[in-house]
């Protein structure tokens, strides 16, 4: 028999049970045998499409569960038809009606970036004994998963390798979204600061060299994501993980 009044009731959750809207959609595509959209003669299929863009908080539930209810009228009723949706995968014990499940695949990401500037406490106009380097540390969650646990190890040295100690720091100054320390949501920068008090072993070596390594864990792992620090200059040829260096000037008398 021909079925009419058809119309369809959606439902789409994140992996927490949170309530979605389709972006679009559901939108009647066509049928099979020529009916009009709500009718459906015997045999027939209609088909409708809708998407879903996926959310940053959608994102960090894991997954985005789809449901459709389809209900229609037989000749003399009224919405006497239903049928909730299944996934079309009959290989999971289900044939009948089970949600459309999208797991979303984690990719966690980090990346550190370190900069530095100098305050010349001894107003001689050059960077020297005394003077103090200022590094501004940057931390950017770049994945699509929420990080915890997120620490810093942090390696000073002379131009000429010799292991230097920071004066102070790092130290967490602020988040982007207001996450407390060790945490990065989506797309979040942590900053950090420290300094270092020119000594006689750096003048002598001509500079500092100066890395963070960055470690993090997604959900369900420890420390599986990591990153070493760029100086945050990308015109030097590399972009990724370079040592963040100031250069001590000589007195022209010294
Ligand atoms: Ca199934
Ligand atoms: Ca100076
Ligand atoms: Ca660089
Ligand atoms: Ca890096």
């Amino acid at each position: 028999m021909t079925l009419t009044g058809l119309t369809l009731v959606d439902t789409l959750t994140d992996g927490s049970g949170g309530s979605l809207t389709l972006t679009n959609g559901p939108s009647f595509s066509s049928t099979t045998l020529g009916s009009s959209p709500g009718t459906l003669k015997p045999d027939e299929i209609a088909t409708y499409s809708g998407y879903y863009i996926i959310s940053s908080a959608a994102a960090l539930t894991s997954s985005v569960n789809n449901s459709v209810l389809a209900t229609a009228s037989s000749p003399g009723q009224t919405n006497n038809v239903t049928d909730t949706s299944d996934d079309g995968d009959d290989s999971d014990g289900n044939t009948e009606d089970d949600v459309t499940v999208v797991e979303i695949t984690p990719l966690p990401e980090i990346e550190a970036t370190k900069t530095a500037t100098t305050i010349d406490n001894n107003s001689n106009g050059i960077v020297d004994l005394a003077d103090t380097i200022v590094y501004t540390i940057t931390v950017e969650n770049k994945g699509n998963t929420s990080l915890s646990n997120l620490t810093l190890v942090d390696t000073l040295s002379d131009g000429s390798g010799g292991s230097l100690s920071l004066t102070s720091g790092p130290t967490f100054t602020s988040s982007s979204a207001g996450s407390s320390q060790g945490t990065l949501t989506l797309g979040e920068v942590a900053t950090y600061i420290a300094s270092y008090t020119i000594t006689q072993a750096a003048v002598d070596a001509g500079g500092t060299s100066n890395t963070v390594v960055v470690t993090a864990s997604s959900p369900g792992n420890t420390n599986d994501v990591t990153d070493t620090s760029d100086d945050g200059d990308d015109s030097d040829g590399n972009t990724i993980d370079d040592p963040t260096i100031t250069f001590i000037d000589k007195i022209p008398w010294d």
